[in-house]
Order: C-alpha cells, then sequence, then structure tokens
C-alpha cells in the first residue's frame, strides 16, 4: 500500500484538504489503522475493518452510527463538547461512511481527536481512575439506549463456555502440532474450567442484568487529554452489544491493572496492582452513577479472572489454529499472550478476598459522599 492508494482510497470521503501523510498505527490486534495529515491541517484517522473477524460490516457500522448519534445528544444535553467527546464519522462521497478499496478492503475515516492521546499502559495515578469514569459513564449513558436497534456484531463475543468450546476444538484438531508445547497451559484451564459459567449463568438467572456494553474495554480504547490526563472519548465501538456490565469491568481490569504488557515474557512482571484495581474501581462505579446490584458489585473481581481465562484461551484457540485471528509478530506470539492471561487468572484469585474488600470500601465511600 503506497501513497497514491491511500490518495485514491481517501479521495472516496469527504476530507477537508487533500491528503499530505499516511504512518500506520501499530496498536490493535484486529482491525488496520492509519493517522492522515492533510494539507488543511485537520488530521483523520483511517481504518480497514477486519472482515473475518467482523462478517457483516455495515452492521458495524450501522451500530457506530446508532450509538454516536445517541451519545452525541447526551453529551450536548450535559454541555459537553460532541466533537471531541464522541466520535465523529466522515461521510464517503457516494454516500454512507464507507468505501471499498481497489484490494477490496472495507474502509473507514474518522476525525482524530485534537491533543488527545491513547495510552497502551497507566503512566501516572489518577489516569485509571478516569479510564474507570469513561466506561462506566459509556455504560451510563446508554442506558436508555434502544438495544433492539443494535446488531450482534460478534454473536457470543463473551460467551466464556463458548470459548471453551472452542479452544477444546482446536486442540483437539491441531491442525499445527502445536498441543504437545502447552501441556501446562491445557492443565492450566482444565483446572480453572469453573470459572466460565459465572458470567453467562448470571445473565441467564437474571442476577446480572443485561446492558448496553462496549465489550472492548482495554485502556488503549479510551482517547485521554494530552495534557491533563482527562479521558476524553471511548473509541473502538465495533463490538458495542447487549452484555453485562462485569464484561467492560474485568476486561478493563485485567488489562490496565495488569503490571505488564499483554505479551510480557516474564510472567514474575505479570500480575495485578491492587491500587490501579482500586482507582478503576472507584471510577468505574462512580460513573455509572452508583447504578449496579449487589450481586454485580460482589462478582467484579471473579469478573477480572473470568475475562483473562477467556481471553486466555482465546489466544490459545489462535495459537492452535496457526494465528489466524489476532495479528501477531512472531511464532509464539500467541502463546506469550495466553500466558499473561492464565498468569492473571491466578493472581486475581490469590487476591480475591483483598480486592472483593477494595470494591466493599468504594462502595461504602459512594453511599457516604452522598
Ligand atoms: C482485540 O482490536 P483490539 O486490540 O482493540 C480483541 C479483543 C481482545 C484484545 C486483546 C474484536 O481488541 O477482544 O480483548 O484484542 N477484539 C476483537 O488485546 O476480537
Ligand atoms: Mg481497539
Amino acid at each position: 500500500m503506497d501513497f497514491p492508494y491511500f490518495a485514491r482510497l481517501l479521495g472516496m470521503f469527504e476530507l477537508e484538504g487533500e491528503p499530505v501523510s499516511v504512518a500506520e498505527c501499530k496498536s490493535g490486534n484486529i482491525n488496520k489503522t492509519f493517522v492522515v495529515d492533510t494539507s488543511s491541517g485537520k488530521k483523520y484517522i483511517l481504518q480497514r475493518v477486519n472482515e473475518s473477524v467482523f462478517r457483516n460490516p455495515d452492521a458495524v457500522m450501522e451500530n457506530i452510527v446508532n450509538v454516536t448519534e445517541f451519545l452525541r445528544k447526551k453529551i450536548i444535553e450535559r454541555g459537553g463538547d460532541p466533537a471531541r467527546e464522541a466520535l465523529t464519522l466522515i461521510p464517503a462521497k457516494t454516500g454512507g461512511y464507507s468505501a471499498i478499496s481497489d484490494d477490496g478492503g472495507y474502509w473507514r475515516v474518522y476525525a482524530a481527536i485534537p491533543n488527545a492521546v491513547a495510552h497502551d499502559k497507566i503512566e501516572r495515578p489518577g489516569q485509571f481512575y478516569n479510564a474507570g469514569y469513561a466506561f462506566g459513564e459509556f455504560q451510563r449513558l446508554l442506558a436508555d439506549f434502544d438495544a433492539t436497534k443494535l446488531h450482534e456484531t460478534i454473536p457470543n463475543f463473551h460467551n466464556t463456555p463458548l470459548r471453551y468450546e472452542a479452544y477444546r476444538a482446536a486442540l483437539e484438531a491441531d491442525e499445527y502440532g502445536r498441543a504437545a508445547e502447552v501441556k501446562p497451559e491445557i492443565e492450566f484451564i482444565e483446572e480453572h474450567k469453573w470459572l466460565c459459567p459465572i458470567i453467562t449463568e448470571g445473565i441467564a438467572i437474571g442476577k446480572f442484568p443485561m446492558r448496553v456494553t462496549h465489550n472492548d474495554t482495554k485502556l488503549n480504547n479510551i482517547m485521554m487529554d494530552a495534557d491533563t490526563d482527562e479521558a476524553v472519548c471511548v473509541i473502538d465501538l465495533d463490538t458495542v452489544m447487549p452484555g453485562s456490565l462485569l464484561f467492560d469491568y474485568g476486561d478493563a481490569i485485567r488489562y490496565g491493572a495488569s503490571n505488564a504488557a499483554e505479551d510480557e515474557k516474564d510472567l514474575s512482571q505479570v500480575y495485578i496492582r491492587t491500587e490501579l484495581f482500586e482507582e478503576f474501581t472507584s471510577g468505574f462505579i462512580r460513573g455509572i452513577g452508583g447504578e449496579l446490584t449487589a450481586d454485580e458489585a460482589k462478582a467484579m473481581p471473579v469478573s477480572v479472572a473470568v475475562i483473562a481465562l477467556e481471553l486466555g484461551m482465546r489466544f490459545l484457540t489462535d495459537y492452535l489454529n496457526g494465528d489466524k485471528y489476532f495479528k501477531v509478530l512472531y511464532d509464539s506470539h500467541n502463546l506469550d499472550r495466553t500466558r499473561t492471561q492464565l498468569k492473571l487468572v491466578s493472581d486475581v484469585l490469590k487476591k480475591r478476598a483483598e480486592l472483593e474488600a477494595i470494591v466493599e470500601g468504594v462502595l461504602k465511600e459512594i453511599v457516604i459522599s452522598r
């Protein structure tokens, strides 16, 4: 993909100015993302939607249009700046918000948010509180969004028992002869598979209410003000679907409160930092306006183990299937990622009582300050 390729592609969207440079942004395991500078000084984010992951990209775009329109109104109502706090899709010249490139790719363009950055890890105290608040607020703002309008862009995305079944199928097929080298991981998953149904069963029996959730709450899916660390905008709305609050909470903690990156090789570096756990929890519960049930609150710590196990199984499934889903930089990348997630599972279970006490403490503080 050279500059003329991008120039032709960007020519299909209503940009202000002409593109002058296009640089790839490496974060994100699924879609391809590029930052575009133009002659007008305006910056844009160009993305190729991964169609083997998102089988119906038009449905993804419809969700994003509906959700961002809804959020924009809410942001205006509370006196915020929708151009900065909501994603802005750039229209395609032929209508809609997507265009197909010469080689058949499905592309979209967002306006870049000025003076905002996405962090891959926590750098300063307070950042994770802000992230928690933003993801909590995201659920609160969408509480009266009509969930029947949403397409299920990836069915059963956080269905942990089904993720376990998919992992078992990959293991049995062992197409790439990789099963023999993952014996300890297989054993670990068997010992911990009791975690799999905790959230899905809670949903099924009405213990955990369904909400509209983000479903991919990595720290780098929030844009933060480059100067103040204030959370500006929740991004990556590809997987907004009905779900449990615990999906978003568990996923955010397993990523952002981990002391190390998702692909850290030194497992002694991989553990949950309790001070970060507390920051996020405190922000998240305030962000949703304290609107959570006692059952949800009680399950918060264990949800981190459930989602870490789920993702560990997803990485391992992909490793066994020959690395077809997640982008990998080297042969055993998915295996390294599996190991960090399984390490987090044991760390969370080890610290479970301490983490439950933190959640209780946060809830008490909120009740007192009301
Ligand atoms: C993927 O694309 P990205 O990096 O935001 C994945 C998430 C995983 C995450 C792990 C659609 O998210 O579910 O938790 O990688 N997204 C999809 O890093 O599968
Ligand atoms: Mg993302």
